[in-house]
């Protein structure tokens, strides 16, 4: 029963409330301390939220809040509130959902970090719902309006298939003011297992496609942003590997050809062996991929798993992909077993050499579920249990060949000096690459970095003697 929008804890269950439309609230809490939490740079809309309202039964009136743009009324009325969390938003996630339990709303989460730590979250939440949405949600749903919510949903055995799902509605985003980018979603799983990856421990070691022909329907659909924006039709393709099935990429991208999209997306080193496929990405519109290098050292990609990256080849990768006009977000990630202190300059060196046209560097993170996690856990090596601070830009473990500090301060060098306007400058200098988009997201970038370098972390743990 609501009074002044406000739920009364004490009125009908859902069942005898069923007449009227019932209010889910979806909410996508903010990672304070993330380097891509809330900065503006980076108000990137969130999909899997939208996706979880797409499989929502129309008797149920959603709506989405996303911290990083707007603020969250804790005080609203619901019937229902849906959280979602990756690890460094997961302590924000858990206060918000006390906050709607301490006054009767029942509160599901999903999401990452929660799939991982269902108990600790049941500390916090009625039901968590493991792992990926689809052919759970609507069991949840159904559920809860009898009030026989239960506290595990999960798959047996199997990731669902992704065919026939309802696309995403962009109309619950509309106002939020995020960055007018479209997300999309071609593909699930990955089978490489990489040590420090959360993608094969969460969707599978399978790639699973979307049929082409839904993905295309989703993308006519999608109405080009309105305002002064100079590109007003850009996609990006949330797989983690655009080339996973590269019969199903093919086909995709020569699909897309006349939507005129201007899109980025993830790849590995790979694609630069595939010239159909390159020459397919820069038909469609590709401007730009984040490529996974990780590291320049063998050893740790031998640690890591993955072995299909040979730092000797890099340079030709980032050149093959530039030949075809495509901009490269080189993603390295420093901490790992074989990296000492000298890891910063020569990557610093290796970035501006190569001409890498955005650098994302992030600090190991251990995150649960990961074969980090396990292999840290065990051998002791987790300072740090603060989950906000497991957003790649703290250092949460004691790495073997340096000390955290000197990690920290090595990760902050790095990017100080591939964010200076002359590395910004030497790095995109001739490159061919869109200039109009990779000139403003380096600049923000380097705000970004800017602050993170100053809201430093300051390290509590305790030196062991021994070590
Ligand atoms: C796109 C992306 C981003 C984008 C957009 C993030 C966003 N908010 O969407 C950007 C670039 C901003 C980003 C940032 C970060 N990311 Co990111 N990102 C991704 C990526 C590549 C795709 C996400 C996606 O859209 N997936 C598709 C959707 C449909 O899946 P989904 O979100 O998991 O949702 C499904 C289920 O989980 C479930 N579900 C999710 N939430 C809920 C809620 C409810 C109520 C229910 C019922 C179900 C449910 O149902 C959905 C449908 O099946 C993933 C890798 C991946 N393959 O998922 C990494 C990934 C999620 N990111 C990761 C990380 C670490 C980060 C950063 C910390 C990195 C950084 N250096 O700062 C930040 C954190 C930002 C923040 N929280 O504020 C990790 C998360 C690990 C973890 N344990 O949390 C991942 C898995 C990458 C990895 N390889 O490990 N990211
Ligand atoms: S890092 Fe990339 S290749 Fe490795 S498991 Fe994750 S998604 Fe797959």
């Amino acid at each position: 029963m609501k009074q002044n929008g406000k739920i009364n804890i004490h009125g009908p269950n859902l069942c005898q409330k069923m007449e009227d439309n019932l209010k889910l609230l979806l909410v996508s809490p903010l990672a304070s301390k993330s380097f891509l939490g809330g900065d503006f740079y980076f108000r990137l809309p969130y999909l899997g939220l939208l996706k979880v309202a797409s499989l929502t039964p129309p008797n149920w009136d959603v709506s989405i809040i996303d911290e990083k743009v707007e603020s969250l009324d804790l005080t609203q009325g619901a019937d229902l509130v849906g959280i979602t969390a990756m690890t460094p938003a997961v302590n924000r996630a858990y206060e918000i959902a006390d906050s709607f339990r301490s006054r009767g709303i029942k509160v599901i989460m999903g999401g990452m970090h929660v799939s991982k730590m269902p108990d600790e979250a049941l500390r916090h939440c009625d039901s968590v719902i493991i792992g990926e949405a689809e052919r759970l949600w609507d069991k949840a749903l159904n559920d809860c309006k009898r009030d026989e919510l239960k506290s595990i949903y999960r798959h047996d055995n199997e990731y669902p298939s992704l065919a026939n799902f309802p696309a995403p509605n962009w109309k619950l985003y509309e106002g939020k003011r995020y960055l007018p980018v479209h997300f999309l979603e071609t593909t699930r799983g990955c089978p490489h297992n990489c040590e420090f990856c959360s993608v094969t421990n969460s969707f599978g070691g399978k790639f699973r496609n979307r049929p082409v022909d839904e993905v295309e329907r989703e993308i006519q659909d999608l109405k080009p942003f309105e305002g002064r924006f100079v590109l007003k039709n850009v996609v990006f393709f949330v797989d983690d590997n655009i080339i996973s099935n590269r019969k199903h990429t093919k086909e995709l991208l020569s699909r897309i050809i006349p939507y005129n999209l201007k899109w980025t997306g993830q790849a590995s080193v790979n694609i630069a062996k595939n010239n159909e496929i390159l020459e397919l990405c820069k038909k469609s519109g590709c401007m730009g991929l984040v490529v996974g290098f990780e590291s320049l050292s063998q050893g740790n990609l031998a640690n890591m798993g993955k072995t299909f990256n040979t730092p000797d080849t890099y340079i030709d990768v980032v050149k093959k992909l530039h030949d075809y006009g495509i901009g490269v977000t080189g993603a390295f990630v420093f901490g790992f077993d074989y990296d000492d202190e000298s890891v910063f300059d020569r990557t610093i060196e290796f970035v501006i050499k190569a001409k890498i046209d955005v650098c994302y560097f992030s600090i190991l993170t251990p995150y649960p579920g990961t074969r980090v996690y396990s292999q840290m856990l065990q051998e002791g090596r987790i300072i740090d249990h603060d989950w906000s601070n497991y957003n790649t830009n703290h250092v949460v473990f004691k790495p073997k060949l340096m000390k955290p500090e000197k990690l920290l301060d090595g990760f902050h060098h790095a990017l100080k000096e591939s964010f200076s306007y002359t590395a910004i400058f030497k790095r995109l200098w001739g490159n061919g690459t869109y200039k109009n988009f990779f000139y403003p997201m380096n600049f923000g970038f380097r705000q970004t970095v800017r602050k993170t370098i100053k809201n430093k972390q300051h390290f509590s743990y305790e030196e062991d003697p021994d070590s």
